[in-house]
């Protein structure tokens, strides 16, 4: 084997090494939490916000063309949420700002994640996979400022 060649897979593999250690790392300091998929059921498709406890919230989320229901979520500081998200119809994005919350909704099929709210502010909701002409007005709102 030439030894260019020997340099450059030995380098490959260093760069390798890199990233996959920046990748753990990152996972771990953001704690990256992946979503799940649950078997489908129809009750899921119905939007609503469900209070299982104190801080403890379910929000069963609905994306369609061009919005998602519910589009305003009020919660108190320290909420924790779990989201079950599907779509009426085509496939929209779910991302959280400043929550590290990224998810497909997918037509016939339910994601969930989870997310804890410990700052005060409004978390914007986008869509951010191209879903029709209205793309760019999908959009809703968490709002904490419940002092809980
Ligand atoms: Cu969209």
């Amino acid at each position: 084997m030439d030894k260019y060649e020997l340099k450059i897979m030995g380098w490959t593999g260093i760069l390798l090494v890199i990233f996959l250690v920046t990748v753990v790392r990152a996972a771990g300091k953001y704690a990256t939490d992946v979503p799940e998929c649950i078997p489908y059921d129809e009750s899921f498709t119905e939007p609503r916000i469900a209070q299982l406890d104190d801080n403890v919230y379910q929000v069963y989320m609905l994306a369609q063309m061009w919005n998602f229901e519910p589009s305003e979520i009020y919660l108190p500081v320290g909420a924790e949420v779990d989201f079950y998200l599907s779509s009426k119809d085509v496939v929209h994005g779910f991302h959280i700002a400043d929550k590290n919350v990224n998810m497909m909704a997918v037509p016939g099929g339910i994601n969930k994640t989870s997310a804890k709210f410990n700052e005060p502010g409004i978390y914007p909701i986008v869509c951010h996979e191209y879903c029709g002409s209205g793309h760019q007005h999908m959009r809703g709102e968490i709002i904490v400022n419940h002092p809980q």
